[in-house]
């Protein structure tokens, strides 16, 4: 099933059927451990709503409230090789490897819900960076006690050269106004994710697709839970929390994003987040 935070209220999508929930706050709704079991329930006793399908079209929100978004990096081997390749002349490179093998893995911490967009809307690009690339990844929401329940699709927007500087600017090329995406909505199974679930992004300029590619979840370096178990080490989540899992897609080195191209990532069972390159206005 497919849970959509939407103006009119919570939508349900189960088995091609629709359904207004008669709850009304995201943040308790979704931050429950047997999320699966207990919307089962709820919709066995709601009746089915056709119309509400049109919300998918004209009405979705970001399918976050008071989360946190956090993200985890150099989990698939094309990000590793990336980092080092734009690190290069800084010296940096090694440290991307040793995070690779290493038992901790790379977690940062992402955005906040209000520097965080959804289906949609217009995702940035900061003025003082010129080179800059979506990144594709599955994002993972774990409720308050750390359990897995649904899962969206991210993109991590990042600027490559101001990372590529200086492994310390990590936060600048990575936190920022609009520099989180999430949606289209949460896709809650009754079993993990299917382990073999592909990611596509494409990115379109002028009408052309200028960068598409594709990979499976399967290529990932570490698994899901053991991600969630660092980021739950120390740090609480009251509300749960979404996490990204890191890129296994990097467009080429002569590639950067520009203001207008539209961003499509797909994830299958999830569905597809669609965004807009855009850049701040100048004061
Ligand atoms: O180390 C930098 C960030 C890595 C990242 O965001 C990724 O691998 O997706
Ligand atoms: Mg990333």
């Amino acid at each position: 099933m497919r849970l959509f935070n939407t103006r009119e209220g919570i939508l349900i999508e189960a088995d091609g059927r629709y359904y207004i929930s008669k709850n009304t706050d995201w943040d308790s709704y979704i931050n429950r451990d047997e999320l699966f079991a207990l919307v089962s329930e709820e919709i066995g006793k709601l009746e089915t709503n056709a119309s509400a399908a049109g919300l998918l079209d004209d009405g979705l929100l970001a399918p976050i409230s008071k989360q946190e978004v956090w993200a985890s990096g150099v989990t698939y081997m094309k990000s590793r090789e990336a980092r080092m390749e734009e690190s290069k002349d800084a010296g940096g490179g090694d440290f991307y490897a040793r995070v690779y093998d290493a038992d901790r893995p790379e977690i940062f911490f992402k955005a906040t819900a209000a520097r965080t967009v959804g289906p949609g809307d217009n995702v940035l690009i900061r003025r003082d960076s010129q080179w800059n690339v979506p990144e594709p990844e599955l994002t993972l929401f774990a409720t308050s006690s750390g359990r897995i329940v649904g899962y969206t699709c991210g993109n991590d927007m990042s600027s490559r050269d101001i990372e590529g500087e200086n492994p310390l600017y990590l936060p600048q090329a990575k936190s920022y106004d609009g520099a989180a995406a999430i949606g289209p909505g949460l896709y809650v199974p009754a079993q993990p994710i299917d382990p073999d679930a592909m990611i596509h992004l494409e990115i379109a300029r002028n009408g052309e697709t200028v960068f598409s590619g594709s990979i499976s979840i399967n290529r990932m370096k570490r698994s899901h839970t053991e991600l969630i178990g660092y980021l739950f080490r120390e740090t609480s989540f009251a509300h749960g929390v979404f996490l990204m899992t890191g890129t296994g897609l990097v467009p080429p080195n002569d590639f950067t994003l520009a203001t207008g191209d539209i961003v499509s990532i797909t994830i299958e069972n999830i569905g597809t987040l669609i965004n807009t390159v855009t850049q701040k206005p100048i004061n």
